[in-house]
């Protein structure tokens, strides 16, 4: 079920090819710009056990194995983003799955061309966020919100 209009936390994941070409500070710049706010964040590589489960809906499709090895194939960055409406906010900022049909503006749209390699994940249903969350994070990964308006002395 899509949320109305309140606080959600979703899953993004910078895929390989975004960390490969060096545009991780771009893509969480446009997170941030946008209001979202990062509650955890892990470099890493993604094991092929866990790629798996991150993929079953699509086991069936003949693009499973490669976007399985893609995935694997190098370090990737995730995050967990909070904020007003985050999932379908983040799904905007990301953009649609097929480049080419991505709106410039959007991640897909301004920076890349294939559907594999497609730069960044984000979950597509609240209930996917909470899926994906609770598969990368371990609750400890969580930091709660920042006193940002606080000077710390
Ligand atoms: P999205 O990432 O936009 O939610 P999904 O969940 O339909 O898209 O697909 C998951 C991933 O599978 C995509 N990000 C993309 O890397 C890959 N993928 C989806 N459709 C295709 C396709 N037709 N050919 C190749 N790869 C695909």
């Amino acid at each position: 079920m899509e949320s109305e209009d309140h606080i959600e936390s979703t899953f993004v994941m910078i895929k390989p090819d975004g960390v490969k070409r060096g545009l991780v500070g771009e893509i969480i710049s446009r997170l941030e710009e946008k209001g979202l706010e990062l509650r955890a964040m892990k470099f890493k590589n993604l094991d092929i056990e866990t790629a798996k489960i991150h993929y079953a809906e699509h086991v069936d499709k003949p693009f499973y194995e490669h976007l399985v090895y893609y995935v694997t194939s190098g370090p990737i960055i995730i995050m967990a983003v909070e904020g007003f409406n985050a999932v379908r906010a983040v799904r905007q900022l990301v953009g649609s799955t097929n480049p080419i049909e991505a709106m410039p503006g959007s991640l897909r749209g301004d920076f890349c061309l294939e559907q594999v390699r497609n730069l960044v994940h984000a979950a597509d249903s609240l209930e996917a966020a909470s899926r994906e969350l609770a598969l990368h994070f371990n609750k400890d990964d969580f930091v709660s919100e920042l006193p940002v308006d606080e000077k710390i002395e």
